[in-house]
């Protein structure tokens, strides 16, 4: 697996752009940190000179999480020519009219947009809310997909102390959990942790019920003397580097720093709690005040090609919705590679070719746990109730020797000041003498 992508190149592309002046020759990308083969973007210009004679230059920025990004497009009207929302967040996007459509008229160059695996496209066009008649798959094309899980150290957990979300709340691991700070991806899996009642999990991911918020804002406090911190991407390293037993995170994640992990004999693993879980995607879209509608298509269809999902799995450790064979036979090379040899079942993404194949099951989830996982969606008006509850959890999560850190440097500096204010009294009535 490669080195991810370096935040310093991604300013350095954004900023050799500062100067462009034509609008038509500039593509820019908003995307989450961590998220792509940077050397996939850097060739993109040259794919597109060769598809329609025209140069283009990108601007790539990167966002931690969805509520960021859009919070940039809806109130800051920012002009990103494509986008990568998760899927509640493609729903509130088209429902607020914040989505354009992808032009899929590419002239001359093929589309890989149908090498999507029917999936995610079903998933788009039946499990989305989108206002009537709307297919979103008009306006949103799938890129990388996954669960929600622990990631945990073998040394120090046993799988049966995370086969359950309530690990959170285990006093044995005070200060060694690092949270996704990602509001929908832990309100959801602890809403189905309290209600293990309900069988359809479907309908139970669109409760935003205050005595639901409650309740999960109740579990959340609870467990913070065990939360070491808050992270939308460096999680990953505080496992690898075993500053964490335990990671509330997403598989791609995993996958990256249980392979990185095993480079210095650190045994990570990933599970997938009994009670069920989030599955989720995130696809490209082109946002409302977009400027570059023709190339922000054009590179939704670049990225839809075998070669690139690839190459962006291989780069991520995340899961490419791309389902053709060219990725399935990758996928099983690379898994042989790694060592494993047990047989998935994962038809449900690559059809009767991947009825029977050896994959990683942290890449590729069996059916069974498909089966206990459910996609997210949107809260609408009710966001706000969710959000507020985060802030009230996440407020003052400084850990005793943080702050301690903090009341040392002030007094240090209080300390300084009033030695040189003493010194520079001194000194002026020297002078005065
Ligand atoms: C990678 C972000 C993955 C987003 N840093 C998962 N929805």
């Amino acid at each position: 697996m490669k080195k991810l992508f370096s935040i310093s190149a991604a300013l350095l592309l954004a900023g050799a752009s500062l100067f462009a002046q034509d609008r038509s020759k500039v593509l820019k990308i908003y995307n989450w940190s961590d998220y792509i083969d940077e050397e996939i973007l850097k060739e993109f210009p040259v794919w597109y000179k060769e598809q329609t004679g025209e140069d283009i230059e990108i601007v790539y920025q990167l966002f931690d999480i969805n509520e960021v990004m859009l919070a940039k497009i809806e109130k800051g009207k920012a002009d990103f020519d494509v986008v990568c929302p998760s899927d509640y967040m493609i729903e509130r996007m088209l429902n607020h009219g914040l989505l354009l459509p992808i032009n899929k008229d590419f002239g001359d160059t093929p589309s890989y947009l149908d090498n999507v695996s029917p999936f995610f496209r079903d998933a788009f066009k039946n499990k989305l809310k989108a206002p009537a008649g709307v297919d979103v798959n008009d306006y949103a094309v799938g890129y990388m997909w996954g669960t929600t899980g622990f990631l945990y150290n073998t040394k120090y957990v046993k799988p049966e102390e995370v086969s359950t979300w309530g690990a959170i709340l285990n006093p044995r691991f005070e200060n060694k959990i690092f949270m996704k700070d990602a509001p929908r991806d832990v309100y959801s899996p602890l809403l189905i942790y309290i209600h293990p009642e309900v069988t359809n999990l479907d309908s139970l991911m669109f409760s935003t019920s205050d005595e639901d918020i409650a309740a999960v804002e109740k579990i959340l406090v609870d467990a913070k003397p065990n939360i070491a911190g808050w992270e939308a991407d460096f999680g990953k390293e505080m496992m690898t580097q075993e500053k964490a037993w335990l990671n509330w995170t997403w598989s791609g994640d995993a996958a990256w720093a249980m392979q990185e992990a095993a480079d210095v004999n650190v045994e990570l693993d990933y599970i997938v709690p009994e009670e069920g879980s989030t599955y989720w995607f995130d696809g490209w879209v082109i946002p409302k005040y977009a400027q570059n509608i023709k190339a922000a298509s054009y590179f939704i269809n670049y990225m839809c090609q075998s070669e690139m999902a690839i190459r962006n799995m291989d780069a991520t450790g995340y899961v490419s919705v791309i389902g053709t064979p060219e990725v399935l036979e990758s996928v099983q090379e690379s898994a042989i590679e790694n060592g494993f040899t047990q047989t998935y079942d994962v038809s449900y993404l690559f059809g009767e070719d991947g009825k029977e194949v050896i994959v990683d099951p942290v890449y590729y989830p069996s059916q069974e746990i498909m089966d206990r996982c459910a996609l997210e969606h949107d809260a609408d008006e009710d966001t706000i109730k969710l959000l507020k509850m985060w802030q009230r959890v996440k407020g003052d999560n400084l850990s005793t020797p943080i702050i301690i850190i903090i009341v040392l440097v002030v007094l240090a500096i209080v300390f300084f000041a009033v030695k040189s204010v003493g010194k520079k009294g001194k000194n002026a009535k020297k002078t005065k003498k």
